[in-house]
Parts: structure tokens; sequence; C-alpha cells
């Protein structure tokens, strides 16, 4: 079983980790009932209530690219919701997130750590919506779900984040002996290659193109329809339905 640290609340749980991060375990999963400065990529806010769950995992043992802590956090959430819940249509996200169908379900945002000039561990800051009721999810800003919204049901928080912690563990070791390994598991549960998406760059205009692979360094391999190729890894895709 892995190891949690809990606290009823945090700015955020990523912070706590990034600051406490010498003298945290390796493999520790540190997680809040809420917090006050939740964060998500590029400067963005998560919005964090009690009743979800919010949770960083230390991985203090480099393997693969640097995506692969992405891969092991993804992965971790899937097999859990799948595990709990088997009838939610579950699914990984590129680059970062858990979707139910065309909902946002969880957000992963991953975090170097950098001693002596030089990266020393990952800390991935992993949030995800359990019993949100479809009011507060409806205060997001994006079509956004939860496990109470999917299910009708609430979920035992502390079932939920103690199978996460086996699941992390579990594919943090299956990473660090065999990163080709995990990097197969993660391509496998991600449902964007083969399909025609619309790419979302950071800064420029949203762009229409095929998806042809993913590259182990998680970097998308796509074709656009002037017939050039390219390779995608900074922004958000939509997935073309
Ligand atoms: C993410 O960012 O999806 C990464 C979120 C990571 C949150 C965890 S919670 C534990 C740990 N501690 C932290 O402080 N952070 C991590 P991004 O792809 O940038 O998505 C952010 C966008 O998602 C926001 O701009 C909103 O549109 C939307 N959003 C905010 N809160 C949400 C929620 N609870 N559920 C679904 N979408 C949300």
């Amino acid at each position: 079983m892995g190891k949690i640290l809990h606290f009823n609340t945090l700015d955020s749980t990523n912070t706590y980790a990034l600051d406490h991060y010498d003298v945290l375990e390796d493999g520790v999963l540190v997680v809040a009932d809420a917090q006050t400065g939740g964060r998500g990529r590029l400067g963005r806010k998560w919005i964090s209530p009690e009743g979800n769950v919010y949770a960083s995992f230390v991985m203090k043992a480099l393997f693969g690219e640097i995506f692969s802590a992405t891969m092991v956090s993804s992965l971790a959430v899937l097999s859990t919701v799948k595990e709990i819940h088997p009838e939610i249509p579950a699914f990984i996200k590129w680059p970062n997130d858990i979707f139910a169908g065309t909902n946002k379900l969880c957000g992963i945002l991953c975090e170097g750590v950098v001693r002596n000039g030089k990266l020393s561990g990952m800390i991935c800051g992993i949030g995800i919506n359990v019993n949100m009721s479809p009011d507060q999810l409806a205060g997001v800003g994006q079509p956004a779900t939860s496990l109470l919204a999917e299910t009708g049901l609430p979920t035992d928080l502390e079932l939920f984040r103690d199978q996460l912690a086996v699941y992390l563990n579990w594919y943090y070791v299956i990473g660090t002996n065999r990163p080709e390994e995990l990097f197969a598991l993660w391509r496998e549960a991600n449902s964007i290659a083969g399909r025609e998406v619309t790419l979302v760059p950071v800064s420029g205009d949203p762009v229409k193109a095929f998806v042809r692979d993913i590259r182990t360094d998680g970097k998308l391999i796509v074709s656009f329809h002037n017939g050039t190729e390219g390779v995608f890894d900074c922004g958000d895709v939509k997935i073309d339905l």
C-alpha cells in the first residue's frame, strides 16, 4: 500500500510537496481535503472545494522522458476510476487530463524539482472531481464532470485515495524498471492516435490535423490537411467527434 500524508486544507498539494521535497519520502502521496490556491498549467486555477481528491505524488527516481511522470499519474487515475466505477467511460485525454465522454474529470500538473542546477525529481499533482455536485461543476468554466455526476452515487474519498496511492506506486515501479512498458501501456490507454483533432496551441490559432502517432516523449506526430507533417507538444487538443 502506498504511503499517504494527509492534510485538511493546503494552499496547493503541489506547492507543499515542492517546498518539503527534501524531507518527503520517495513515493509518498501528499493529499488535502481542500485547496485554497489549487493550480493548473500556465498559471490557471484549479477549483478545489471539499469533496474531491487533491494529491501530489513524489517521484525521486528519474526514468525515461520527463513526460513519464505524467504517464504514471494518468494511468494510475484511470486504473483507480475503472476499478471503483467500471461503468464510467473514462479515458486519457492528451496531454494531461482524464475525461469521461466530453467532460474533464481530472487534471494533472507535473512539476520538476531542481537541485544544484539539475533535475532531481518530479512532483505530480492530481485533481479528481469525486463528489462535486452538478451546481459546483457548472462554475468550472469548461465542460467538467465528477464521479458523482457520472454515477449518481457518492464515492468514499479515503478508499479512492488509498487505491490511487497503490496504483501510483505500481506504475512508478513499472516506469523505473521498464520505461518502454510504461509507455506502451500509456499509448494504448490514450485514444488520440489515428484521430482527427483540432490542435489548440498556447499562442496562435487552432488548426485541424490528423494524429499519426505519439512519441515516447509524449509529443504528437501530426499531419495537416495541406500534406505537411509536424510535431505538437505545446497546448491542448480537441478531439473532433
Ligand atoms: C490541469 O491544468 O488540468 C492541472 C490541474 C492539476 C490540479 C492538481 S490538484 C492537486 C495538485 N495541486 C495543485 O495545486 N494542482 C494539482 P489545466 O490543463 O491548465 O486546466 C485548468 C483548467 O481546467 C482551468 O482553466 C479551468 O478551465 C478548468 N478547471 C478548473 N478547475 C477544474 C475542476 N475542478 N474540474 C475540471 N476542470 C477544472
